[in-house]
């Protein structure tokens, strides 16, 4: 714990890489592992074009659910511990997987969201694209003014990352001297080989989570812990 803590005290420039197990401790349900499943259905089944095309109002009454979620959660330590990072150093990244908005509320500024917001509804016939923070919602599927039906903004599987914050993510983990890799299991792709990456450009990798992941035999550090009690112990100076 010594070395990680010296290593980010002393790096320049930091990129942290979350994932859904740093909300997991303010009650909003990981993807994969226990608690994984909503009814009988994995992510893999749900968070697709097909699975929306072929039962919108489903895939809606799963969002509508992980929103009314986050919408009763709060921040907790391990987010706090990340903004106050963010105060203390002056190039820091926030690269997150997530949608809650959790890091936002938290405080963090410089974030850049892979995978899209859980707030954002986008037309799927005329691409209007607006907040919309109502939960639960009152019609499911919710539809736009045009009369076709909206989706959430997010990435589903099979779909690119939005080209920008992709760019500016690999961008910050090239120029990373330390990558914090935290509550992610690292299975979903193109976001986990920002983990390679930043080994492979010369960064420290420091790993935070309960369980291995598939990097965790790779990284400079690993820690096996939960995020909201790890990450306030690796940021104290
Ligand atoms: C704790 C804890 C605590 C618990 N403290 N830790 C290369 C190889 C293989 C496959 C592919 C590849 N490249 C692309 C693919 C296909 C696919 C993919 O990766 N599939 C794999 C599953 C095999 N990827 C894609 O399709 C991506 N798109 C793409 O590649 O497009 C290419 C393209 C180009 C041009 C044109 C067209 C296409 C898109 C991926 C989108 C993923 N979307 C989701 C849903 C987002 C919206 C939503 O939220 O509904 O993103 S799926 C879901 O998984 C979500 C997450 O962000 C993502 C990652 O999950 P995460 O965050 O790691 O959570 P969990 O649950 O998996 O893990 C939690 C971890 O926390 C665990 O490890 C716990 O131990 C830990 N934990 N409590 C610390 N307290
Ligand atoms: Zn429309």
């Amino acid at each position: 714990m010594n070395q990680a803590r010296e290593w980010i005290r002393e790096a320049r420039a930091i990129a942290v890489l979350t994932g859904a197990g740093i909300s997991a401790e303010s009650g909003v349900p990981t993807f994969r592992g226990p608690g994984g499943l909503w009814r009988q259905y994995s992510p893999e089944q749900l968070a697709t074009p097909e699975a929306f095309a072929r039962d919108p109002r489903l895939v809606w009454e799963w969002y509508d659910w992980r929103r009314c979620k986050v919408a009763g959660a709060r921040p907790n330590a391990g987010h706090l511990a990340l903004a106050a990072l963010e105060e203390a150093k002056p190039r820091f990244t926030l690269i997150t997987q997530n949608v809650d908005g959790l890091h936002d509320r938290a405080g963090s500024r410089s974030i850049i969201k892979l995978h899209g917001d859980l707030w954002t509804v986008r037309c799927t016939a005329c691409a209007r694209e607006r907040r919309d923070e109502r939960v639960p919602l009152p019609e499911l599927p919710p539809r736009c003014e045009c009369g076709a039906l909206l989706r959430p903004g997010v990435v589903w599987f099979g779909e690119p990352l939005p080209a920008g914050p992709w760019e500016e993510a690999q961008r910050a983990v090239r120029e990373a001297d330390v990558l914090l890799v935290v509550g992610t299991s690292a299975v979903v792709y193109p976001a986990a080989g920002l983990v390679p990456l930043a080994a492979a450009c010369g960064a420290r990798v420091i790993e935070c989570n309960l369980e291995e992941t598939p990097f965790s035999a790779e990284v400079d550090k690993s820690f096996r812990g939960r995020a909201g009690e790890l990450l306030p112990q690796l940021i104290a100076s």
